[in-house]
């Protein structure tokens, strides 16, 4: 078999490195507002998010409190999955609890682990 050129050289380490980099990660916002009983809210973190009781109670607080919060990082398809169950469950129950998602830039500083 002859020597790979340098082009394909190239070619292969750059797919090697796309495929050991980590996946970017988004937030999931929570956003408060005046209408969305706080039980519902904590319902919904722990019923689409795993959270427990405590955590749960802790989160809907600190959005109350300062109008957002994070929820948590995961993957672009996941992200989307979490603000639409959580659209779906506020649409619902007619409640206007809002989810958005961004992108986690700060988690992916070059040569940082994370
Ligand atoms: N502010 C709401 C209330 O007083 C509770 C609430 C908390 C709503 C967090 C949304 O993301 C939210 N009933």
């Amino acid at each position: 078999m002859p020597a790979p050129d340098s082009e394909e050289l190239t070619l292969t380490r750059s797919r090697t490195e796309q495929r050991l980099e980590r996946p970017r990660l988004w937030r999931v916002l929570l956003h408060n507002d005046d209408y969305t009983p706080r039980e519902f809210v904590v319902l919904v973190l722990q019923t689409v998010f795993h959270l427990g009781e405590a955590e749960a109670t802790r989160l809907m607080l600190y959005v109350h409190n300062h109008g957002i919060g994070v929820v948590g990082l995961y993957t672009y398809a996941v992200a989307e999955t979490k603000c639409a169950e959580v659209a779906a469950a506020a649409e619902k129950a007619n409640f206007p609890l809002m989810c958005t998602i961004e992108p986690d830039e700060e988690g992916d500083m070059e040569g940082e682990p994370n």
